[in-house]
């Protein structure tokens, strides 16, 4: 039926001699129907468990329709898509006939091994316990020479079977040459760029033929014996799909090497990835069944560049983090640029810093400060005649101040390593001020060794400052330990970020009046929410639990303070 609407002019593109292989999965459509390719564009990838391919335009035109969707198994020479030629840039009668008539190229001819390769590749005497096994480049199909574009095993490495031991790429397919059984690596007859043909030996296993004992590494050094003398235990060469189905699931992540077997990509992917340094395992594949397409690499470049880190980040903080895409918000409605103050800039910068370095978790807890406020309302006429306006901020300072002396984990900083943890004389408790540009945290310093008065009386002073845009580098610096108070806008908790280098952030909520059991009956009590934000690598959950209870118990009797 589909035949039946091609137009006269529409030139199928059919699947080419994939070697072995009696069916692919189509993973990917690299183009849509109505885009204009030229000879050579990638269409369509499809790809078995160890092998992927780009099929290619055999004509300039535009894509009229693919014959086959997402999914689908496909066979040599069936068609996949049908090419609407322009006039000047028609197929050639041969690239728009089934690959049985395209010639193939006449194979390489016998595998470039040097000579004194061939000769390495007997080194390896058989013994008792362990005989050699040849890994050589299986059916390529029409190929011609592939290149060894990546080494995942080297010489000596253990391996299991199936296990990746290097990556061979033609210009239209990249395939994973894996190992046929479990062995040790005696010898890697190839390195990365050498170009080989079918049949070329690659590798050499040492396979343990006692249940007993593993294979010994190669013994590189011995004497080599005539090629003859190492027997060939089965034919070694690895196929690109035997599987009956040829549709085996991705190999499992424990079967492959770390520094490659994960990677899913075709031979595209792969050389863009090459020409821009981008480590291909580091790249999170977005396309079927987790395969790296070129927009992946694209965005982790972006996003490399956007942190600063390179193209190839070696593990440095913000590498990999997707790019939030950019969006033209124009086309939904009017949209004004307003351009962000140096403090919002600088805080944004600090907390997404924080965000991304601090294991972060809340520990959450209520504390009864009924009688606190009790107290705080009975001191309200002495603060006035002070000049000093007394908020619960003042006493959660001083609780804090007092909690991290008994806890001073909570008071230290990491060291860059994070190998020490680096415990502070010194108590400085900064707190968040909301102001008209952005967020500022001024320090009070000394914090356990003040009053209230002089804690609220700070406080006061600071926020003023930070308001009035007064403050200076002194009062933001040296703090070791931070409060954010949202008690006087309202909310019942939230999770604060933690200010890094500090280790722990406390954030306040507003007070309720809530029935609390008092053994007897339910009592109106007013609960204060509180939320301890602390790095877990330098905390453990249960110090934080301890330091939460501890810090209510503190509110509840502020006596407790003294003690
Ligand atoms: N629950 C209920 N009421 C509270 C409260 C709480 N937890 N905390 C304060 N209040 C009350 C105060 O008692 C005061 O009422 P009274 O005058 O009747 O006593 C009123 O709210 C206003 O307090 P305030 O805001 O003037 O003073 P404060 O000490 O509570 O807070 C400051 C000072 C600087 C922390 C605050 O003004 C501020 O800027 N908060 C925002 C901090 C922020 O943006 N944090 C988020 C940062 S992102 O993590």
């Amino acid at each position: 039926e589909r035949l039946e609407l091609m137009s006269n002019s529409a030139i199928p593109v059919v699947v080419p001699d994939i070697g072995d292989a009696d069916g692919v999965e189509v993973i990917e459509f690299c183009v849509q129907p109505g885009d204009t390719v030229a000879v050579d564009d990638a269409l369509i990838v499809i790809e078995s468990d160890k092998a992927s391919m780009e099929i290619q335009s055999t004509a300039n035109g535009v894509v009229e329709s693919f014959l086959v969707a997402l999914g689908d198994v496909v066979v040599s020479g069936q068609s996949v898509a049908l090419i609407a030629a322009s006039a000047a840039g028609g197929a050639s009668d041969a690239e728009t006939t089934a690959p049985e008539t395209k010639a193939p190229e006449t194979k390489a001819p016998e595998p470039a091994v040097p000579e004194q390769q061939t000769e390495m590749v007997n080194v390896s005497p058989p013994s008792a316990e362990t005989s050699t096994l040849e890994v050589r480049l299986p059916d390529i199909g029409d190929a011609g020479e592939v290149v060894v574009i990546e080494l995942g095993a080297a010489v000596g490495d253990s391996v299991t079977a199936e296990q990746m031991l290097l990556v061979v790429e033609s210009d239209k397919a990249s395939m994973d040459i894996v190992a046929p059984s479990d062995g040790v690596v005696a010898q890697l007859v190839v390195s990365e760029g050498d170009s080989v043909g079918e049949d070329a030996l690659l590798a050499v296993l040492d396979v343990a033929t006692s249940s007993e004992s593993a294979p010994a590494p190669a013994a590189t050094s011995a004497p080599a014996p005539a090629a003859t003398s190492a027997p060939k235990v089965e034919s070694a060469a690895p196929v690109p799909v035997t599987d009956a189905s040829g549709l085996a699931p991705p190999p499992k992540p424990a079967a492959v090497p770390a520094k490659s077997g994960l990677v899913y990509a075709g031979p595209a992917v792969r050389r863009m990835a090459r020409e821009l340094g981008v480590d291909l395992p580091k790249v999170t594949g977005t396309g079927a069944r987790g395969r790296i397409v070129k927009d992946d690499v694209n965005l982790f470049v972006k996003s490399a560049l956007a942190s600063g880190s390179g193209a190839a980040p070696g593990g440095s903080t913000g590498a990999g983090i997707p790019a939030v895409p950019e969006i033209d918000f124009s086309k939904f409605g009017e949209v004004t640029t307003v351009p962000m103050s140096r403090i919002l800039k600088r805080g944004a910068g600090n907390l997404h810093r924080s965000w991304l370095n601090v294991v972060h978790v809340t520990q959450h807890d209520e504390a009864d400060i009924t009688e606190l406020e009790s107290f705080r309302k009975a001191l309200k006429p002495e603060g006035e005649r002070r000049g000093v306006k007394i908020t619960p901020l003042a006493f959660i300072a001083k609780a804090c101040a007092q909690l991290l002396v008994e806890f001073p984990k909570f008071n230290a900083s990491l060291d860059p390593a994070i190998e020490n943890l680096l415990m502070k004389g010194y108590i400085n408790i900064g707190f968040a001020v909301d102001t008209p540009d952005g967020l500022l945290v001024p320090v009070v310093r000394d914090a356990d060794k003040k009053g209230i008065w002089e804690l609220a009386d700070e406080i006061n002073e600071l926020a003023a400052k930070a308001r009035d845009k007064k403050l200076t580098p002194n009062d933001l610096q040296g703090g070791s330990f931070s409060i954010s108070s949202l008690g006087s806008i309202g909310g019942t908790g939230f999770t604060p970020i933690v200010n890094a280098p500090e280790v722990a952030i406390l954030g306040v909520a507003k007070l309720a009046m809530k029935p609390q059991w008092d053994g007897e009956k339910f009592v109106p009590r007013k609960m204060l929410p509180l939320s301890l934000s602390y790095d877990h690598r330098a905390i453990n959950g249960a110090e934080a639990g301890r330091f939460v209870t501890q810090l209510c118990a503190v509110l509840e009797d502020m006596r407790r303070a003294l003690l």
